[in-house]
C-alpha cells in the first residue's frame, strides 16, 4: 500500500513565516547563523546518538533494557530544530518519548542515557523511579513528565503562558507525533495558543504511523501542517530528514514564535525502526516500505553532504565513528556496574513536600 505521504524528492516549502527577520547566506551557502563548524558538531552528535539507539535496542534483546522507543529515522529534524534552539540560547524543550537525540543534546553523556535506560543510581530525569528520561532535565531546561500521548502540548502551552507573564522572552518547542494530533489535547492546546498568540513552535515529527495506525487512518490530509490556519498561526512542511532544512524552519520559526506567536512545523520524517522494543512492524508495515526509507537515511546523507562539500574527510567519517564507538562501549560498561537507586532516596525527585 503506498503511504499518503510527500514524496522524499519533493522539495518542501521553507517559506519563512510572516513578520520573521530575513537571514543572511554564509560563505558556505548555509543559511544565516549556521557555520560548517556547526554541521560538524551535529554530525558528531547524530553518530553518538544512532549509536546510542543501537545499543539500548540490543541491550533489550539482552535482557538489560525492559522498554524502548527508537529514535532512528528521526535524528535530522530532532537536532536541526535544537540546533537553532541552541543558537538562540533562550528556549525551553518539551520532547516526547522518541526524542533521544533531543534529550541527549541538550545536555546529556552517553552514560546518563544507558545508567536511565538500564533503571540505575544517577539516571537524570528521575533518577530511574520513572519511565527512562521522563520527568524533568530542568539544568538543560527539558521536561517531559510522562508517555501520555500529546499531554505535553498542554504543558508546554501552560509554561508559555507563563513565560510571557514573567515577560522573560522564552521560546517554547514541543515535540509530538501525528498520532498525538489526532488527540483532542492538541486541540486545546494549539487553540489557547493561538488566541494568546503564546511563543510555541509545535514541531510535529510525522512518521506516518501511529503504532499500527497509517496516517490516512488518522486523518484525512496529507499535510498536518495545514491545520495552523484553523488555529490562526502559520504552518510549515518540511523536509525532516534534512538537518539544515530542519535548522531553517525552525530558526525562522523562533523569531517568529517570539514576534508573535505560535507556528507549526510539521516535519516529516521515517520511523526506521518498530514502534518500541515490544512492537513487530512486519506485521503492518509494507514489505520495502522500511529500506526505502533508509536510502534517505540523514546519518548517512549528512556524511555524503559533508564530504561532498570538502567540510571533513571519508576517513573523518570513519575516525568519528570509531570514537564515538568507543564512548558508547565505555557507556554501557560503566551503566551495567552502576547499582540501582537505593532505598533512601525513594521520594526524591518524584515529591515536593
Ligand atoms: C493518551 C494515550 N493514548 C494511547 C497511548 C498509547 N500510545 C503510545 S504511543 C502511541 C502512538 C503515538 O503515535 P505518534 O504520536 O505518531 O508518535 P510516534 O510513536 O509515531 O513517534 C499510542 C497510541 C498513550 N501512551 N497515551
Ligand atoms: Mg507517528
Amino acid at each position: 500500500m503506498a503511504r499518503p505521504r510527500s514524496t522524499p524528492t519533493k522539495k518542501p516549502p521553507t517559506k519563512r513565516p510572516a513578520g520573521a527577520k530575513p537571514v543572511q547566506d554564509s560563505a558556505a551557502g548555509l543559511p544565516g547563523g549556521l557555520t560548517t563548524d556547526d554541521l560538524v558538531d551535529y554530525y558528531k552528535k547524530m553518530v553518538m546518538v544512532r549509536l546510542v539507539d543501537e545499543r539500548i535496542w540490543a541491550l533489550n534483546r539482552q535482557g538489560k533494557v525492559p522498554i524502548a522507543a527508537s529514535c532512528q529515522g528521526h535524528e535530522a529534524a530532532q537536532l536541526g530544530s535544537l540546533l537553532a534552539a541552541e543558537k538562540d540560547g533562550n528556549c525551553f524543550l518539551f520532547p516526547y518519548y522518541r526524542d533521544l537525540a533531543v534529550k541527549m543534546s541538550a545536555g546529556l553523556t552517553a552514560e546518563q542515557v544507558m545508567l536511565s535506560f538500564m533503571g540505575k543510581e544517577g539516571e537524570p530525569y528521575s533518577n530511574a523511579r520513572q519511565f527512562p528520561l521522563q520527568g524533568a532535565d530542568l539544568p538543560n531546561k527539558v521536561i517531559q513528565i510522562s508517555n501520555v500521548v500529546a499531554a505535553g502540548l498542554t504543558q508546554s502551552v501552560g509554561y508559555a503562558l507563563a513565560c510571557t507573564m514573567l515577560g522573560d522572552h522564552t521560546v517554547v518547542l514541543v515535540y509530538f507525533g501525528d498520532g498525538a494530533s489526532s488527540q483532542g489535547e492538541t486541540h486545546e492546546a494549539m487553540n489557547f495558543a493561538g488566541v494568546h498568540r503564546l511563543p510555541v513552535i509545535f514541531i510535529c515529527e510525522n512518521n506516518g504511523y501511529a503504532i499500527s495506525v497509517p496516517q490516512r487512518r488518522q486523518m484525512n490530509l496529507d499535510d498536518l501542517a495545514s491545520r495552523a490556519a484553523g488555529y490562526g498561526f502559520p504552518g510549515f512542511v518540511v523536509d525532516g530528514m534534512d538537518l539544515v532544512q530542519c535548522y531553517e524552519a525552525t530558526h525562522h520559526a523562533i523569531s517568529h514564535a517570539r514576534q508573535q506567536g505560535p507556528v507549526l512545523l510539521e516535519m516529516k520524517v521515517d520511523r526506521f525502526m518498530p514502534h518500541t522494543t515490544d512492537d513487530d512492524d512486519r506485521r503492518y508495515r509494507p514489505k520495502g516500505e522500511v529500506e526505502e526509507a533508509r536510502k534517505r537515511d540523514p546519518v548517512v546523507t549528512m556524511a555524503e553532504d559533508l564530504v561532498h562539500r570538502g567540510i571533513i574527510t571519508r576517513k573523518q567519517v570513519e575516525e568519528i565513528a570509531a570514537l564515538a564507538l568507543r564512548e558508547v562501549d565505555a557507556a554501557t560498561d560503566a551503566a551495567d556496574a552502576a547499582s540501582p537507586p537505593g532505598a533512601s532516596s525513594l521520594h526524591e525527585m518524584v515529591y515536593v513536600p
